[in-house]
């Protein structure tokens, strides 16, 4: 299947609704494009309207959808037959590939349908490759199972919506075991409802009963594989439970912020760490913890999380929240802002919106403007007073990174208690994990043991207060 090379590798659609400042809608047209390009999309053209509401069958008014049609090869009607059979055969195959939960609609489908889909599909896949890359149009509102079944057939091509697309980016990136897992149960959960209108599902394709009984066995087989994703990711997180507990001691800071903020980049230069940096949205999705650099005592411990975005899926708020454990267990936040995107201001909203729901809201946070590199000195100015108590920093400025990683030991610093502690002679062992876990001076030795100066945060000192008690005769 060959495509006119003039054809756009992806349309970005969006209505321009009453109340939605310019500024506020060229952003979010501008978020969504960064999106799809993440997504491998190069040549992208953007269909917009104002109107007063978004159509309830296919989003656009009449006319747009003939231009969005003539854009993308379809006819631009809303109640166009349904896609060629090789289209609708790779559209199911990215939704069953997970690439694509939204659309493939089709409520009329019946098995004289299915019957063909099956004859087709040898066919279906010789094309593959030369199907990749299909037009898809992205649209920058939550879409009905029916609208994204008008736009596609209007347009030929494939649709998603602003969920659909951050759930094929967190698909296609999640590296670990835990945010695969997280990944596949969101994705499932967004499949689910959609599928009362979808032909997909391997099961019927097998004819074994048809409509409502192949549905409902669809939805269960959908309720039991979450089920049995989820025990896993319960096994897997126990699993980190036991490691996190092994570095629990440890002060901890984590990096918190917009996606694209630059919160691995600052990981990376405070801890000289290789962790993964692009510019693309969701470049993290996992999180990683390294060790301050150069090393303090105590160590401190830095957590670099997954980005948030505004209209993250809910979903996936709630299964990435285990992903951000590690940010909720921390001591302290550090809020990473790009303030060279003239955005900013809503991304830190939608942050701390996100940390609020996610019960981080009360961790005690310093925000962080990065890339001021990026900025004319006098929008600095402007910034620095308006944020008296934020930091202003390059990450890819040496000298910035040594001022935050000092800030950073002082807030610790702040948080230390001290106590004089004995450890009898036959527990050196304490004496040593007193080293690792805090700051140990004036070692004076006399008969009942070697008398110490700690300082370390209150946990730390509890703990060890109980240990050389338990020890006691
Ligand atoms: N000019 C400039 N670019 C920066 C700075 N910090 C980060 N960047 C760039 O911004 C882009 C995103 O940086 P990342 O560190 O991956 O951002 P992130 O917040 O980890 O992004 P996600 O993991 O996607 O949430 C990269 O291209 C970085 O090189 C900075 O201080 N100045
Ligand atoms: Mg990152």
């Amino acid at each position: 299947m060959s495509r006119p090379s003039q054809k756009p590798d992806a349309v970005l659609v969006g209505v321009h609704l009453p109340g939605v400042t310019d500024h506020e809608f060229d952003s979010s047209m501008e978020e969504l494009e960064r999106l799809v390009s993440t997504l491998g999309y190069r040549a992208l053209v953007r269909v917009t309207q104002a109107r007063s509401h978004i159509d309830a069958a296919a989003v656009l008014g009449e006319g747009k959808l003939k231009e969005l049609g003539g854009l993308t090869g379809g006819d631009g009607v809303v109640g166009s037959p349904a896609p060629k059979k090789k289209d609708k055969a790779r559209l199911r195959r990215a939704a069953e590939e997970g690439a694509d939960a939204t659309n493939d609609s089709d409520a009329n489908d019946d098995e004289e349908d299915r019957e063909h889909d099956r004859e087709d599909r040898g066919d279906d896949r010789r094309s593959a490759a030369s199907e990749a890359r299909a037009a898809l149009v992205a649209v920058d509102h939550d879409l009905s199972p029916s609208q994204a079944r008008n736009l596609e057939r209007a347009t030929g091509a494939r649709v998603l919506d602003r969920t659909g697309v951050i759930i094929e980016i967190f698909h296609r990136h999640a590296k670990s075991r835990e945010a695969r897992l997280q990944v596949e149960i969101a994705r499932l959960a967004y499949t689910a409802p959609r599928l009362r209108e979808s032909p997909g599902g391997k099961e019927r394709q097998r004819g074994r009963g048809a409509g409502e009984a192949a549905l409902e066995l669809d939805r269960r087989k959908i309720r039991d594989r979450i089920a049995e994703l989820r025990e896993e990711l319960a096994a897997v997180q126990r699993d980190q439970d036991v490691r996190r507990a092994h570095r629990r001691q440890a002060s901890r800071v984590a990096l918190v912020g917009y996606t694209n903020a630059g919160k691995s980049s600052l990981m990376r230069a405070l801890t000289g760490s290789e962790v993964y940096v692009e510019d693309k949205l969701f470049a993290t999705l996992d999180t990683t913890v390294r060790v301050l650099q150069p090393e303090t005592r105590p160590r401190i411990l830095v957590s670099d999380t997954v980005g948030f975005i505004k209209k993250l899926p809910h979903d996936l708020v709630a299964s990435f929240k285990s992903t951000l454990d590690e940010a909720l267990e921390a001591s302290h936040l550090l809020h990473v802002v790009d303030a060279a995107d003239p955005s900013w201001p809503s991304q830190l909203e939608v942050t701390r919106d996100v940390l609020q729901e996610i019960g981080a809201g009360d961790v005690p946070s310093t925000l962080v403007m990065n890339k001021i590199d990026r900025l004319a000195p006098e929008d600095l100015h402007a910034l620095r007073v308006r944020l008296p108590h934020a930091w202003f920093v390059s990450a890819h400025d040496p000298a910035d990174v040594a001022r935050a990683r000092d800030r950073l030991i002082a807030i610790f610093d702040a948080m230390y208690a001290e106590a004089e502690i004995v450890v009898p002679y036959d527990r050196q062992a304490v004496l040593s994990e007193m080293h690792e876990a805090g700051r140990v001076a004036d070692e004076r030795y006399d008969e009942s043991g070697v008398t110490v100066h700690f300082r370390a945060d209150p946990e730390t000192i509890a703990r060890v207060r109980s240990l050389l008690a338990r020890s006691r005769p």
